[in-house]
């Protein structure tokens, strides 16, 4: 009911409507339109009301909402769902159960929460309430399973690119899927795929942005951080990192898709990898090696040479790399 009175309040924000006039539409009472316009005002919403005039919505709870996300998706029409939560356990969780009852080619889900956000390989990611942007993007690549972890380069660059577009600063990536700043992580990247042997069903893109938080767990603190901490600016706009990397991921995505290039890609990856010319440490999901990082490469594989002086090229998908000292 309260979101049908919102629904009401925005198609005529133009002008006052009255209780009686809500109370009619939805077939409840006045006190009943009252409360429920009362929820909507703690939630955030701007709503003036006036005797004998009644009630106008003057503006939206945060930067985030479903009604700029609903913009998006006018704007991107190839995203064919959206959807947009107050909280979930995890969104790439989200888009795996909502393609369980409907048979959709892409969809986008944000959460201004995640009560167990998910990391790599079980590992967990704080998503406070409205403090970041956490969502997923689901779509259907005709590609190979095993090519799979290049749209996570491909993510990488994307929200990159958004991140120095929208504020002045540099962020480095470590390979493959960190976004850091000054040493420390303000975004991550989970790509999950369901697929078969030789044939993708669907891929979900999971990327977390720490925006606007100024603390965090003990646990992650020392090596966490937030755009906003490191801009000193009180609140960045998620919409617009959100808009700009989806501008970016669909630029790259096509070219990927129907081209097979991933030039761009691995240009962006490689001017801004803190990975490259660093002593390493691998694990290859049974044991750590030690090695030193090379380069990235045209494959965005991580070319690396063992200290038995042999040399591999690593697929995101197959190992975890970290740094000698600490993190980086
Ligand atoms: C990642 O994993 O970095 C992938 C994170 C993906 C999160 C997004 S949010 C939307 C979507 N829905 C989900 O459920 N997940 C995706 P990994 O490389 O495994 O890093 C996880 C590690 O980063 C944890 O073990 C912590 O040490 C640290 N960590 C957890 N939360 C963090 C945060 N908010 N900021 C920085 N570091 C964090």
């Amino acid at each position: 009911m309260k979101d049908r009175i919102l629904k009401v309040l925005l198609s005529n924000n133009d002008r006052y409507i009255s209780g009686e006039e809500i109370s009619k539409m939805m077939g409840i009472s006045r006190a009943a339109v009252w409360k429920h316009i009362k929820a909507l005002k703690t939630e955030g919403y701007i709503i003036e009301s006036v005797t004998n005039k009644g009630y106008k919505i003057e503006g939206l709870p945060s930067d985030l909402n479903a009604f700029n996300l609903e913009d998006l998706l006018e704007e991107n029409p190839w995203i064919e769902k959206g959807l947009f939560l107050e909280t979930v356990d995890s969104t790439n969780l989200e888009a795996k159960r909502i393609l369980t009852s409907e048979v959709l080619k892409s969809a986008l889900i944000v959460s201004r929460e995640q009560t167990a956000g998910k990391g790599r390989m079980g590992r967990s990611w704080f998503s406070e309430y409205d403090k970041g942007l956490w969502f997923s993007l689901m779509t259907k690549p005709n590609i190979q399973p095993e090519m799979a972890s290049k749209i996570t380069l491909i993510a990488a660059a994307a929200i990159g690119k958004a991140i120095e577009d929208l504020l002045e600063v540099k962020i480095g990536i470590k390979w493959p899927n960190d976004i850091l700043i000054n040493g420390k992580k303000v975004c991550g990247i989970l790509t999950e795929i369901s697929a078969e042997l030789n044939c993708l069903h669907y891929l979900i893109l999971g990327i977390g942005v720490n925006v606007n938080q100024s603390t965090f767990d003990k646990s992650i603190e020392e090596k966490a951080t937030s755009l906003s901490n490191e801009i000193s600016e009180d609140k960045i706009d998620r919409f617009k990192l959100l808009k700009l990397f989806v501008h970016h991921f669909k630029i790259y995505y096509n070219q990927f898709v129907e081209k097979q290039d991933l030039s761009e890609v691995i240009k962006f990856n490689r001017e801004h990898s803190v990975t490259i010319n660093k002593e390493v440490i691998i694990f290859d999901g049974y044991k750590e090696h030690r090695a030193f990082a090379m380069s990235i490469n045209d494959e965005g594989y991580l070319m690396v040479k063992y200290e038995d002086e042999e040399v591999k090229a690593l697929s995101s998908g197959e190992v975890s790399v970290r740094g000698v000292n600490g993190y980086i």
